[in-house]
Parts: structure tokens; C-alpha cells; sequence
């Protein structure tokens, strides 16, 4: 299996995140992707390909461009008026409550702040997102990952690994946070539509309810999104995530949410899986886009499920025998000892071999 992979998610360097506004050392680092990419090497059946630049086209074509500027022009506002903090984030958001009554057309004209505080806070979901010196070369390497996994699939490949970091399914059309900034996931998804015409469907298995790939597709038909995450009642991204999250206009009956109870096994996470590939095999379409996450691993540090490293291949087995294509690109999963064996396990399934 080809995978891709650069070595640029490394200036995305954050020492510290805050949690509940005390600082912690930071989960998104980049030992994660070392410790990926050591284990696939060690497997060996797995072929290192560098990715292309494909610039900033595909960005746009799903994120607001005022995303992407204010990305690229954050930390060099932080070092021009010296602010002096070793990383960006926010104290104050644009939140629903702030706007209640007013007409949507009011708040929608309501300006962009010009301060860097009001703008870190008007393009952010979240204060556990640091934004660090590289951050945006980063996420720029992590989307042509991305794009260059789905173009691999486009030229014929069965099945593809794109080791995007930082990860990207919380990032919305206008908005970043959790980690993310740029959604590669939808990015790849929303280039594969165009480029076939066909139905795409993303299948995201990270821990966490990707509310920006929920977003993003969320009227649109041509894109299924089904997730399968922690009950956002209890875990982040806490307020979007729902079942009876389905989609509206176009896109009504395109979303699939099966929240998770606490601390699930294998077999109950397996069952609803089986609901989520029925779904997507019941629409048209020779492709899907895994969002493939390690924190529902049953001793990641900030998810809350309990999956085994048996369990990732037989995960990877069942998503690999719908018969579709599969760009896999990576999101979350923070206990860094296991990510490789646990990556391994998934890729292997997915390829149709035995456990390694
Ligand atoms: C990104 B992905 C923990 C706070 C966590 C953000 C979680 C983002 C997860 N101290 N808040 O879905 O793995
Ligand atoms: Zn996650």
C-alpha cells in the first residue's frame, strides 16, 4: 500500500494546549506521526510517497477565504506586534447566545474584528487549538496529503494512506478548532466529487464527531457523511454530533451520527459500524474517504471508548470488504506507545491481510 507522507507537519510544534484554561502539555505533537511511520516501515508492505503541492484552489473551493487568510497572516501579526506568547488562542467567541434575536441577515453582516484577539476568536471553535509558528505551513502539507492519497485512487489504486497531520474533521467551511485548521477529509471528498461526478462518502471512525465535515456537506447530495464518536454529551466537540443530525435541503437524509456509549467495546462499536458501511453501500458510489482516528483506542488519554488493537483490524477488514476505494487519512489518537501497532492493524485490515 502506497502512503503518504511529509515530513513538513513538523513546524507544527506546540509544547503546551490550555484545558479548561490551565496549560497541559500539548496531545496533537508530532511524535505522533514518527511513531506512525516507524511501525509502517517496520511492517514493510507500505511505500513511501512525498506529496505534490496542489496550492490553494482546493482549499477554497470548501473553506471561506477568510479562513485561509487569517491562517496565514496569524503568526506574523503575533511577531509583528510582539506579543510574545510561544503560542495563539483565543479568549473570546462569537457565541450563538451573544446574537439571539437579531436577523440573520444583521449578524451575518456583522465586520471581521481587526485585532488579532477578536480574529482568533471570530475564526475558532475553541481555546484548545494552539496556534503555533508553523501551524499553517503544516496544515498547508497536511491538505496536499490529503489531495495527493485521492489522487493516487483516482490513477487506479484500491487503497490509500495519507498521514495527515495536524488532523482537520473539526475544521468547518469558516471556522478551525480542535486540533484542526484546514479539513482535509472534505477537501480530498469535495476533489474526488468533482473529479468523477460521483457520489463520495466519508466514513469518519475518530473518536470525536466531526462537526466540520458535518458542516461542510451538511445541504449538499453528492457527499454522505457517517460517523461513528463518542456521545457529544459527553465529549468534545460537545455540541453538535447528534443522531438526529441528518442533513437539511439536498443534503437531508446525506448525515449519519451514531454516538457511542461510555467506555464501548469492540463488538458494541463493530455492530454500529455494520449500520454505518449498510448505509453508505446503499448509495451510489465506488469511493469512500475514511476520517481514521486511534482515540477511541481503549487507553488514549483524551477519548473515552475502549477498542482494542484486534479490534482496528477488524475494523479495517470490514471497511476494506464493502469493495469501494479507500483514501484513508489520519485525524486523532493520543496514546502515542500504541498509535503504530494500532495504524498497522487498521491498514493491514484494510488491505485484506492477516493481522501482522
Ligand atoms: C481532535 B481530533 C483535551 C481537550 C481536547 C480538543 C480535542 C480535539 C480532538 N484536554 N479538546 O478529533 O482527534
Ligand atoms: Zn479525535
Amino acid at each position: 500500500m502506497q502512503f503518504v507522507h511529509t515530513e513538513r507537519h513538523r513546524a507544527h510544534d506546540p509544547k503546551v494546549e490550555t484545558y479548561l484554561g490551565l496549560p497541559i502539555p500539548a496531545n496533537e505533537v508530532p511524535a505522533r506521526a514518527d511513531a506512525i511511520v516507524a511501525a509502517l516501515a517496520a511492517d514493510g508492505g507500505f511505500e513511501l510517497t512525498p506529496p505534490t503541492d496542489h496550492g490553494t484552489a482546493p482549499i477554497l473551493a470548501v473553506h471561506d477565504a477568510g479562513l485561509l487568510r487569517f491562517l496565514e497572516a496569524a503568526w506574523p501579526e503575533v511577531e509583528r506586534q510582539r506579543l510574545s506568547r510561544e503560542f495563539l488562542v483565543a479568549d473570546t467567541y462569537p457565541t450563538r447566545s451573544m446574537f439571539a434575536g437579531m436577523s440573520d441577515a444583521l449578524v451575518a453582516a456583522r465586520p471581521e474584528p481587526v485585532a488579532i484577539g477578536g480574529r482568533v476568536g471570530w475564526w475558532g471553535l475553541d481555546s484548545s487549538n494552539p496556534l503555533v509558528a508553523g501551524s499553517y505551513d503544516a496544515a498547508r502539507g497536511a491538505v496536499d496529503v490529503a489531495l495527493t492519497a485521492a489522487d493516487l485512487v483516482l490513477g487506479g489504486e484500491t487503497v490509500t494512506y495519507g498521514l495527515c497531520r495536524p488532523p482537520g474533521h473539526h475544521a468547518a467551511a469558516a471556522m478551525a478548532g480542535g486540533y484542526c485548521f484546514f479539513n482535509n477529509a472534505a477537501i480530498a471528498a469535495h476533489a474526488i466529487a468533482e473529479s468523477t461526478g460521483e457520489r463520495v462518502a466519508i466514513l469518519d471512525v475518530d473518536v470525536h464527531h466531526g462537526n466540520g465535515t458535518q458542516q461542510i456537506f451538511w445541504r449538499r447530495s453528492d457527499v454522505l457523511y457517517a460517523s461513528l464518536h463518542a456521545d457529544p454529551r459527553r465529549l468534545y466537540p460537545f455540541f453538535l454530533g447528534h443522531a438526529d443530525e441528518v442533513g437539511e435541503g439536498p443534503g437531508a437524509g446525506t448525515n449519519l451520527n451514531l454516538p457511542q456509549p461510555l467506555r464501548a467495546d469492540d463488538a458494541t462499536y463493530l455492530a454500529d459500524l455494520d449500520r454505518a458501511l449498510e448505509w453508505i453501500d446503499a448509495s451510489a458510489g465506488s469511493i469512500v474517504v475514511v476520517s481514521l482516528g486511534f482515540d477511541t483506542y481503549e487507553r488514549d488519554p483524551i477519548g473515552d471508548l475502549a477498542l482494542t488493537t484486534a479490534g482496528y483490524h477488524e475494523m479495517g477488514r470490514r471497511v476494506g470488504a464493502l469493495g469501494r476505494r479507500l483514501v484513508i487519512l489520519q485525524e486523532g489518537g493520543y496514546f502515542v506507545p500504541d498509535l503504530g501497532a494500532n495504524c498497522v492493524a487498521w491498514l493491514r485490515g484494510a488491505a485484506g491481510q492477516p493481522p501482522a
